[in-house]
């Protein structure tokens, strides 16, 4: 009943708790408990016995009746796990992944208590952000699944520009900048076997409303958000239901026209390209100037010596 009162107040205008009653087949006491409910978890409704209950606002917070009302997806976020708190959506939707959960699921959090980045790093999810993974099963080759990340930052950093105006820029592999701070970051699991792929679980990490002082010390330098001052207010919601519904068609056509045109888009985004960078790959440091992005999603450097090197993955400095 909840629900219904909500899509009914959602078409506008006042509406008297007598035709809300006649509607739904209930008594007015009982319309006036669900609108108590509605109002319990952040709705602004305001009364006026003459006319009725308007809808005057929708709270900020991540309801799963607000993130359906308006996905247009067919697959991805058709099966939608929402907490308010989890040590890692990516840990949790993994765990879905293999035990057989539906292409798409996707699992979304107000905050993580654990959240990881690559290589056991830690990503900090304080309140407001966006943290949510999402279970794929492509069918791609291992090698194709590679460059999956790659068409996301794509997609994020169309989508950021679009509903935060700001001009996000790609940072291989897998950061999104604005200003030259990292405010996304994209991390791509999977399971194969061989060639075979069983599923990737693609988790992104947005920082919202974080103010610098949100950050911890360590990265207070290198992390902003998409308002980090007091610029307008983003709807998270509208936010994320964009990019997944923006991610399934990308994802979509990535599979019927290949990783060029991804890779077109990526570069005239990207902010690694023609600079010179130090890679920390894990084994050690390659310093080189960065040329392009080859057609498997790798950077290709161009050493002091002038030979080229193919790096896969690692973690990028600039030097200047
Ligand atoms: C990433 O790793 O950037 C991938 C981040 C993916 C986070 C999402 S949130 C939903 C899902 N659930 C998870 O548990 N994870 C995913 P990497 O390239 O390794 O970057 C990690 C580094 O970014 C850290 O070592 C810090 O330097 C920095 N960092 C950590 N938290 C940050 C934040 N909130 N904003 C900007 N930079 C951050």
């Amino acid at each position: 009943m909840k629900k219904t009162i909500l899509s009914l107040l959602k078409k506008g205008g006042p509406v008297s708790g007598e035709t809300l009653a006649g509607q739904l087949g209930v008594s007015r006491t009982a319309v006036w408990k669900s609108v108590k409910r509605l109002r319990d978890e952040g709705y602004g409704i305001e009364s006026s016995p003459r006319r009725g209950y308007t809808l005057v606002s929708v709270p900020d917070r991540l309801l799963v009746e607000e993130i359906y009302d308006g996905l247009a997806t067919c697959v991805l976020g058709r099966e939608m796990l929402v907490f308010g708190e989890l040590p890692s959506t990516q840990d949790y939707a993994k765990h879905l992944a293999q035990n057989g959960c539906p292409e798409g699921t996707t699992v979304i959090a107000e905050r993580q208590t654990c959240g990881r980045g690559r290589l056991g790093r830690k990503w900090e999810s304080p309140p407001g952000g966006l943290y949510f993974s999402i279970v794929l099963r492509p069918p791609l080759s291992l090698l194709e699944a590679t460059r999956i990340p790659l068409v996301a930052g794509v997609v994020l950093a169309r989508a950021l520009e679009q509903y935060a105006a700001v001009q996000p820029r790609l940072k291989w592999p897998n950061d999104i900048l604005i200003a030259g701070r990292k405010a996304a970051g994209i991390l791509s699991e999977m399971s194969a076997e061989m060639e075979l792929l069983h599923w990737v679980v693609l988790g992104i990490g947005i920082n919202i409303d974080a103010k610098p002082s949100d950050f911890p010390k360590e990265i207070g330098s290198i992390a902003t958000s998409l308002r980090p001052g007091e610029s307008d207010a983003v709807d998270r919601v509208r936010l994320f239901q964009d990019i997944l519904f923006q991610l399934e068609d990308s994802l979509a056509r990535f599979q019927v026209e290949g990783f060029e045109p991804f890779l077109m888009l990526w570069t005239e985004m990207n902010d690694t390209l023609g600079r010179d960078v130090r890679i920390a790959d894990g084994r050690e440091m390659i310093e080189g100037r960065a040329l392009e992005i080859d057609a498997d999603g790798a950077l290709v450097l161009e050493c002091r010596d002038g030979s080229k090197r193919r790096v896969t993955t690692g973690e990028v400095f600039f030097n200047e």
